[in-house]
This record gives structure tokens, sequence and C-alpha cells, in this order.
């Protein structure tokens, strides 16, 4: 029977499936550019040198072609000079480097296999509680990282679930080393998650991190780690949040925490990623104190200077948790004597779960406004791959990933462009309209879910679909407060303060709805339904008009797409309208009930005199 290769070209299609040979990432981009040039029928002479030591590279075109550049940066320039040439774009002139030295990538990955908030089949890493993997998989998967200059990836979850606690033993290590032997070929080095609790799993009698037989228990996980995988990075470590152990359990700081992990790591030059999503997840929603964006603030921002210099304060974009849209974290403007990396997330979870199309460039360009990039060292996102053939369920989810790598090479956000070009390489004959829609996308899902900052609207658990009050009187701390009267949390000085966190121009911008983007109002303010916005429209209007706007642009998504037919391979141009078809669906459920809870709540028609449920649903195929 004939093999069929699992995992698509994505944007790569001058590329053979077949495993490159190779046994450095020198040996890789010289089978690479052969075979790439071949397949583009370009007939002219490529040559390689290994100048320098790292990531950088130079272009150049001189009758013959050039890349010039440190070991791995020889394979970074082969991808890119590769993806010009498909483009017919110029190239670069002068030292092409990277702005953040490590560039990761988290996957959410089980050992059973399921992926914790995974919109795209199974692991590629793990199944039935084993290390297992697909070889030429994981080769196409590394070279698709290696083109857009992902050098670091974590493959298990961060909540850290038995086995994967004993990945960094001698069961397990062996395994995980073939992994990484084959990631090297392709620049990519690897971290592993860590479980704070495992001294104990494996029969100590705790894991406080001052405990002595504590300390040695780590030094000997890290000495055996780095006997397995020379060039690891280090652990990357999710503490006393959601449900899991950490300092707190031992009576313990996390500067002491961390600091006892990092300097486990530190004989080998490890690093310890140690993530900031801490709060108090048994809330009492009746208490209008506690406000769960101020938590991670209120707990790292006064220990600045306390953390060892190989631990990473690792930090989620915004205070909350990953919501269709929410201001920039207050903590990445903060602890300047802090290692600090910002935290992005390209699994879907709350932006459509990899059905409903969200092109993500645009979020981070909210980041990327405000922030300096070097006010964080490092950048990571959480992975929206799975074993799905496509890789990442929606094929214009690829776009994503894409420009995730463009945004951590670069350290900016420029959806435009990264858009642009993945579409052009992904898709030859439809480039610039395909670009288009994904651009127009982020736009219109956040008008059908969550206009204003309004966030976890959704169903408990799974995180998709409507359920205006799924999480208003939970634990989570995750409350709109929405009444007959008004709707929001007031976070400015006079309410829970998140916005005195901000550094001053941004906090005078957040506390004062006058001035506070429209986008972020309701994060921020607590307003009447008759508060009239900056263009004249009152804020009951503008959640009615934003919701029938988002469903009704849904909908010319789809239209938009199927002007594609015959630009897009057949099966690719299929699958991605019977998304949109779900999409249009999820829209108008979306649009409806909101706008229902609203105005039932409110009691205030829409001026429009559009029909606000209940009225017939359409049919569900
Ligand atoms: C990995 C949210 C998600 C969880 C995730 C957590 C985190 O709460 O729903 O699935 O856990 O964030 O980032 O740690």
């Amino acid at each position: 029977m004939k093999h069929t290769p699992k995992g698509t070209h994505a944007w790569l299609p001058y590329l053979p499936l077949s495993i490159p040979q190779g046994r450095s990432p020198f040996e890789i981009a010289q089978s690479e550019l052969r075979e790439g040039l071949k397949a583009l029928g370009i007939s002219k002479e490529a040559k390689i040198e290994v100048l320098g030591t790292g990531d950088e590279y130079e272009l150049s075109d001189t009758g013959d072609l050039q890349v010039r550049g440190g070991p791995t940066g020889v394979l970074y320039g082969s991808y890119h000079l590769l993806s010009l040439l498909k483009r017919g774009a110029e190239l670069p002139k002068g030292v092409v480097r990277p702005f953040y030295p490590l560039r990761m990538l988290n996957h959410w990955d089980n050992m059973d296999g399921e992926i914790e908030r995974g919109y795209a089949g199974r692991s590629l890493f793990f199944r039935g509680n084993k290390v297992s993997f697909d070889r030429e998989r994981i080769h196409r998967y590394a070279r698709m990282l290696a083109s857009v200059g992902i050098n670091a990836v974590s493959p298990g979850n961060v909540n850290v679930k038995p086995p994967m606690d004993f990945l960094i033993t001698g069961k397990y290590l062996p395994e995980i080393a073939k992994l990484a032997d084959i990631l090297r070929l392709y620049g990519i080095r690897l971290l592993l998650t860590v479980e704070f609790n495992l001294p104990l799993a494996a029969g100590l009698a705790t894991a406080d991190p001052l405990d002595e037989n504590v300390m040695r228990f780590w030094r000997e996980r890290a000495e055996e780690t780095y006997r397995h995988i020379p060039d690891f990075i280090g652990f990357l470590v999710k503490a006393d949040s959601e449900h899991r152990a950490g300092p707190f359990s031992y009576g313990r700081t996390h500067p002491e925490g961390a600091n006892m992990l990092a300097q486990a790591l530190k004989p080998y030059g490890g690093k310890l990623f140690w993530r900031c999503f801490v709060y108090n997840h048994n809330q009492d929603w009746r208490d209008p104190e506690t406000d769960r964006p101020c938590a991670a603030f209120m707990h790292y921002a006064p220990l600045d200077g306390q953390f060892d210099d190989n631990v990473i304060l690792q930090i989620k974009n915004g205070p909350l948790d990953f919501q269709v849209r929410e201001p920039v974290s207050p903590l990445l403007f903060a602890m300047p004597g802090t290692k600090k990396a910002l935290e992005l997330q390209l699994a879907q979870e709350y932006t459509g779960q990899q059905v409903d199309l969200f092109y993500q460039a645009k979020q981070w360009q909210d980041v990327f406004s405000l922030l300096s990039a070097d006010r964080v060292q490092f950048i990571t996102a959480v992975s929206n791959l799975g074993d799905d053939p496509n890789w990442t369920g929606h094929d214009l989810a690829q776009a994503n990933l894409f420009a995730y790598g463009r945004t951590a090479w670069y350290g900016r956000s420029d959806p435009e462009q990264y858009a642009l070009e993945w579409a052009q390489l992904a898709f030859p004959c439809a480039g610039k309209e395909v670009a288009d829609i994904l651009l127009h996308s982020p736009d219109t899902y956040e008008k059908y879910v969550s206009p204003l900052g309004l966030g976890f609207m959704v169903n408990p658990n799974s995180h998709y679909g409507p359920s205006p009050d799924g999480y208003e009187y939970s634990s989570w701390g995750t409350y709109h407060r929405a009444d007959r009267e008004k709707v929001g949390v007031d976070r400015s000085a006079r309410g829970t303060g998140l916005t005195e966190q901000y550094p001053g121009e941004i906090r005078a911008m957040y506390d004062d709805p006058a001035i506070c983007p429209d986008k972020l109002l309701l994060f921020f303010h607590r307003l009447p339904y008759g508060h009239v916005m900056r263009d004249g429209r009152t804020l009951i209007q503008r959640i009615y008009d934003d919701h029938f706007e988002g469903a009704h642009e849904a909908k010319e998504l789809a239209l938009r797409w199927k002007t594609l037919k015959g630009l897009i391979p057949e099966d690719t141009f299929e699958r991605v309208l019977t998304r949109f078809d779900r999409q249009e669906k999820n829209a108008r459920e979306w649009c409806d009930v909101i706008n229902s809870f609203f105005f039932r709540f409110s009691g205030i028609p829409d001026a429009k005199g559009r029909k606000i449920g209940p009225s017939k649903p359409a049919a569900h195929p």
C-alpha cells in the first residue's frame, strides 16, 4: 500500500514531504534549498556559508544566490530566501537577526494524546501514556517552525498530569531525547513542563522548596535531563494556579520556589520559566473587592529583584485570560529588575476554537502598540497544532502560527504584512483576497462575541458558544455584573483600581471612560445602558448594533470565500467552506443570545426595530 505522509505542506508547498537529508541545520539548509529551488524552477546556483555563531543571516543574489550566516542562521536564511523567491519579493538588505533569542511554542499536550484546549486533533508527541511520535511528521513540524524562526518547544501541558510528571526521569528521557535529536536538526531546543509536587510523587516526604532533600532531588532531575539532552533549555512551571501545587502549599514564596528550581538548572546554563497566571479561582462572586485581573500584578510586582537571573516570569498578554479583547497586562510594564517572557495564545480557546476564523496578529498589535518589545526578553505562544492532516483544524488558522513566528522574529506586529506573506505562500492564486479575509476576521468575531471588552460570556468548561451568565455566579472571578441599569466592572481608581497598576499615560487613558478606547470600555468601566458613546450612539444600541453587524459580516466572510472557488485547491476550499458555514450559524447564535440577554435586562428595544430573539431559529442541517 502506498504510504501517504500526514501533515500537509502548510505554507511550504515547494518542499517535498519526504525527510530532508542532513545531520545539522547547515546540511538541512543545503537539502531544503536544493529541493526548493528545483521545485520553483530556478536554475541558479545557491551557496551556503557558515559565518558567525547564531541565528543571523544575510542573503544576496549576484548572479548566484548566497546565504551566509550563523550555524542556525543559514537555515533561517534558506527558508526566507525560498519564500521570497516564491513570492517574487525583494531580498532584504544587510544582516537579518531575530529580536528575541528564544521564540518558543508551548504545547498543552497530555501523555494520553489529548490536548488541553486543542482544536486540531491529538498530540504530535504522546499517545497511550507514552512518548510516541511519527518521525516524518516531526520533521515536517520542525521544518514548519524553523521556516518562521521558532527555536524552542515545550511538548507537555503546563497542567502536568501523570505520568507526565515523570517525564524528566530515566523512564521517559531516552524517548524524549530522540525527539530532541530531530528538533535539533532544525535549530529547535526543548523545554519540559514540570510538576512542583514531583518530589512527593517520587516518594519524598515533602516538596517544600527549602528542604535539603527536595533540593537534591531537583538537582538530580536536572543532571539526568541534561545527560540525555545536552542542549536542554530548562523547565516551565505552573505553580499555585488553578489547583496546581506550588510554594504556597509549603508556606514559601514564589522566589523561594522558583529560585530553588533555577539553581538546579544553573550548572548547565538552564533557565526556569515561571508562569504568573496566579489568582484565586475560589472567589466568592458576591465579593466586589477581589478582582481577578489585579491579581498577578499585586502578587508579583512587589517581588522585583528577588528572582535569580536564570528565572524568567512568563506573563500572558492580558491580565485576565486570553479573552477576545483585553488590555495589555500591567505586569509586563513592571519589574524592571526581573526577566520576563510574553505569553500569547495561538490555540483559539476564546477566539473561535479554530471553527470560527480569528486572525490573531491584530490582537497582538494591541500589545506591541503600547509595550515596547524590549520590555520583555523572551516570547512564547500556546500552540494551535495537532495531528490533523492540515495541522490546525481550520486551514486558515495556520496563518496565526506563521504570524506568530514573524512577530517573535522581528519583535513587532505587522498583521497586514504577515497575512499577505502567508496567504501568498499558501494560496498563490488568491493571496490578496485571502489576506483580506484574514484581516477582517478578528473585528467580525469580536463584534458578534464580545464587543466593548466584555468577556467570558461563554459556556463553562468548553469555553465555546454563548452563555452570558455561564461564569457570572461562579468562583472563577470572571464577571460582567450586568443588571437592569448597567453593565461592566469598574476597574478605575474609583473601583477595583486595576487602572492604577499601569504607567502614567496608559493609566489616564484607561481610567477615564471619555478617552478609554471603545473596545475596552466595559472591561474598565461600569456604565448605564443609556451612556452616550463618542459616536453618539447609546451603549445598549452599540451592543445591539455590533452583534447584528458581526453576524452579518460572518455571512459576508463566507460569501467572500465562495468567490475563491477554483483559485484554492478543491479539498482545502471545501474544508474551509464547511468551517465558514458553521461560523455563520455560531455568529447568529451569539447575536441572538447576547442581544436577547441585554434586551431582557434593560427592556430597551433596538432603535432600528430589528427583531431581537426569540424568533424562528435557522434550521440546523
Ligand atoms: C493549561 C485557562 C485555560 C486552561 C489553561 C490555563 C493556563 O484557564 O482554560 O485550560 O490551563 O488557562 O493558562 O494555565
